[in-house]
């Protein structure tokens, strides 16, 4: 499979190195784990180098959809490129794309339609960066119980990135849009094969993009974008899911109704009741597209089952995050939850960011224990303690638990 990939001809290098490792993961007496379960029914996965990628947690190859190995993210707040998690749709991509024909089209309710080349949209206006997370709506899908139907991933469908680009808003007024503009369109270059569905297209209110932080970006952690993660420009949605983030971005129609593609008239909804769950067996009802991220923490230096020094000084680091407002708290409790330690925050590097936190606690007595985290942002929205449920099998939040033996 990844030599179906070609690579943009600078990043050929890349293509070779990689490759090698693919090899080498494949290879009998391989020096690197070739597999890992995760703790679910049929969890057993490959791990498969993809160009560009180290060898990452395989859920399909056609299309690519590959997860970070969960130990990644307690190397820091920033996920790196070679790690960063793989999701598509449809396994009709190019096989290579060419940064320099390249051209980005602005279309649709626009004074002047526009066709950029990556060099004109760099020259456009003052690049800025932004440091955030995206997250698959499945994110944690293989945990629900009872199962929900799609891909059944572990926790590694989320990363953390500094993303470089100009502002949406910014290239939508050179354009000048419409009085009556309502939504924008977004589509990037890879097909559905032929018969096989709607293309992959997402949109966002024209009010979203004017507040300004929804960027197109070419460099991700101060390289250019990874093919798969959506070379050579994709879209920056701070806060949101990571349906929105189209990558291989081409064309960007401004509207005057609502956009009515599959992907968001059918696709990526949740139940419409604020919170986006329901009780299994109970209809779904009228149903929204799914937004922003919940806030979720994790424990990342501890594994679930290992054994601890029981009364010895134990440390603990992990991450938080939320849809924006930025975190406020982390909590751990070794107690089942009914008492409650807080960390310490580590660096802010924004409010849609990784938030890496640290604690050192006392282990507690010889016996099994479990260990929770729990994060607050800053307007009091948190995790619940018992998993909440949807038939998508989106939006997992729940405060997570690791289970440890002191001995
Ligand atoms: N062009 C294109 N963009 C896409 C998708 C896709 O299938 N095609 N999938 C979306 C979904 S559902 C997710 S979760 C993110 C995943 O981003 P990543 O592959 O860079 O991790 O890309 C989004 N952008
Ligand atoms: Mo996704």
């Amino acid at each position: 499979m990844s030599d179906t990939i070609l690579l943009p001809a600078s990043r050929r290098r890349f293509l070779r190195t990689t490759a090698a490792l693919g090899a080498a993961v494949a290879g009998p007496g391989a020096a690197l784990a070739a597999s890992v379960t995760l703790p679910f029914e049929n969890g057993e996965r490959e791990l498969v180098a993809f160009p560009q990628k180290r060898p990452l947690i395989l859920l399909t190859s056609r299309p690519p959809q590959l997860e970070t190995p969960f130990g990644v993210f307690n190397e820091g707040a920033i996920t790196p490129n070679d790690a960063f998690f793989v999701r598509y749709h449809w396994s009709g991509l190019p096989t290579s794309i060419d940064g320099g024909s390249y051209r980005l089209r602005i279309a649709g309710l626009v004074k002047t339609p526009l066709e950029l080349s990556l060099a004109e949209l760099k020259q456009l206006a003052e690049p800025v960066d932004v440091v955030a997370v995206t997250q698959c709506s499945g994110n944690s899908r293989g945990f629900f119980a009872p199962r929900a139907n799609g891909g059944q991933l572990g926790n590694g469908a989320m990363g953390n990135a500094r993303w470089t680009g100009v502002p949406l808003k910014t290239v939508l007024e050179k354009a000048g849009i419409a009085a009556n503009a309502v939504q924008v369109a977004f589509n990037g270059l890879e097909t559905p094969p032929v018969g096989d569905g709607p293309d992959f297209q997402k949109a966002l209110s024209v009010e979203h993009i004017m507040a300004g932080d929804v960027l197109l970006a070419w460099a991700m952690n101060g390289e250019d974008i990874p093919f798969l993660n959506g070379y050579p420009l994709r879209l920056i949605v701070p806060g949101y899911y990571g349906t929105y983030w189209v990558k291989h971005l081409s064309d960007i129609t401004v509207l005057d109704k609502p956009f009515d593609g599959f992907w968001m008239s059918t696709g990526y909804r949740i139940p419409d009741n604020g919170s986006g769950f329901i009780e299994p067996g109970t209809p779904v009802g009228k149903t929204t597209p799914i937004s922003r991220l919940n806030v979720r923490s994790f424990i990342t230096s501890v594994q679930d089952g290992v054994q601890v020094k029981a009364g010895r000084d134990l440390a603990l680091r992990g991450i938080a995050f939320d849809g924006g407002q930025g975190i406020s708290e982390v909590t751990v409790s070794v107690d089942g939850g009914q008492t409650w330690q807080e960390a310490r925050l580590g660096k802010d590097l924004g409010r849609f960011s990784f938030r890496e936190w640290t604690m050192v606690m006392k282990a507690p007595r010889k016996g099994k224990h479990v260990l929770m985290v729990r994060a607050v942002n800053r307007i009091g929205q948190s995790q619940p303690m018992k998993a909440l449920w949807n038939p998508m099998g989106y939006m997992r939040n729940v405060v997570e638990t690791t289970r440890i033996q002191a001995v």
